[in-house]
C-alpha cells in the first residue's frame, strides 16, 4: 500500500481520520476490513454520498474508490490490521490454491497521546438527486464475456453506442461468465439502479462497477456534457488488453 509493505499509519484516540482508498491494482478485487473497527463510508468513485454508511467490510474492485472515515481507538496504544479478505472471483479453473487466505495490508496504531473528543458526522453530506428514469430515451446492452464484450472485441474504427449530449440512458450490464468483470465508464459518472434485480439501497455517483459473475446490473446515465469518443471496458487490465472494450460516441 502506497508503495510499501505493510506500512502503518498513527492516530489518536477518538481521532477521526479521513482515508481514500483507490484499488490500483491490474486485476485484483479487495475486500478489505479492519480489525476491531467499522468504516463509516462517506464517499465512492464519484464523491461524497447523500449520507454516511457505516460498513464492516468494503469490496474493493479494480479502479475503485472509496472515502472512509475511521475512528482512533478508545484504548491508547491499540494497534489494527486493514486485511483483504477472501472473495471467490475466480473461475474454478483459475482459482488459487491460496484464495481464502487472509492477507494483512496495513497496521493502524492508536498513540499513547491525550484522547480527542470525536468530531460530530454530518448526517448530510450533501443532496444527490437521482437521475430521471422518465426521460430514459434509450437502454443499452453490454454483454460481458470472457474477453469479449456484445460478442466482439475493441475496435477503434468501430463506434459501439452512439449518443447525444443531454440524453438519459439505462445500460443494461450482464457478465454472462464464471468469474468477475468490473465495469467501468470513461467520461461520466453514472447511478446504480439496481443488481440482480435487487434495488440499489441509496444514491450515488460511480463509474466503477464489479461485475460478479453470472450477475446482472442497471446503471443509469445523463451525457450532461462532454462530446466525443469514451471508452467503456472491463478494469481487469489483460481482459481490456485483450479488447474487452467498447466506443461510446457522444453527439452534439
Ligand atoms: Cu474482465
Amino acid at each position: 500500500m502506497n508503495g510499501h509493505v505493510m506500512p502503518a499509519l498513527t492516530i489518536r484516540s477518538g481521532e477521526v481520520q479521513r482515508w481514500r482508498i483507490a484499488n490500483a491494482s491490474a486485476g485484483r478485487i479487495y475486500r478489505i476490513a479492519l480489525t476491531g473497527h467499522t468504516f463509516l463510508q462517506v464517499g465512492s468513485d464519484g464523491g461524497l454520498f447523500e449520507k454516511p454508511v457505516e460498513l464492516k467490510e468494503i469490496l474493493l474492485t479494480t479502479g475503485e474508490r472509496v472515502e472512509v472515515l475511521v475512528r482512533g481507538s478508545d484504548v491508547p496504544g491499540a494497534k489494527s490490521v486493514l486485511q483483504n479478505l477472501p472473495y471467490d472471483r475466480y473461475a474454478p479453473q483459475t482459482r488459487p490454491a491460496d484464495w481464502q487466505t487472509t492477507s494483512d495490508l496495513l497496521t493502524l496504531e492508536t498513540t499513547n497521546e491525550t484522547p480527542v473528543t470525536p468530531i460530530a458526522i454530518p448526517a448530510t453530506l450533501r443532496k444527490i438527486t437521482p437521475l430521471d428514469t422518465t426521460k430514459v430515451t434509450a437502454v443499452r446492452t453490454v454483454v460481458f464475456g470472457q474477453g469479449i464484450i456484445n460478442g466482439k472485441t475493441m475496435d477503434m474504427a468501430r463506434v459501439d453506442v452512439s449518443t447525444k449530449v443531454g440524453a438519459t440512458e439505462i445500460w443494461e450490464i450482464e457478465n454472462i461468465v464464471g468469474m468477475d468483470h468490473p465495469f467501468h465508464l470513461h467520461g461520466f459518472q453514472f447511478q446504480v439502479l439496481d443488481r440482480d434485480g435487487v434495488r440499489e439501497p441509496y444514491v450515488a455517483w460511480k463509474d466503477m462497477l464489479n461485475m460478479p459473475k453470472h450477475s446482472t446490473a442497471r446503471i443509469i446515465v445523463r451525457y450532461d456534457d462532454y462530446p466525443g469518443k469514451w471508452m467503456f471496458h472491463c478494469h481487469i487490465l489483460d481482459h481490456e488488453d485483450h479488447g474487452m472494450m467498447g466506443v461510446l460516441e457522444v453527439k452534439q
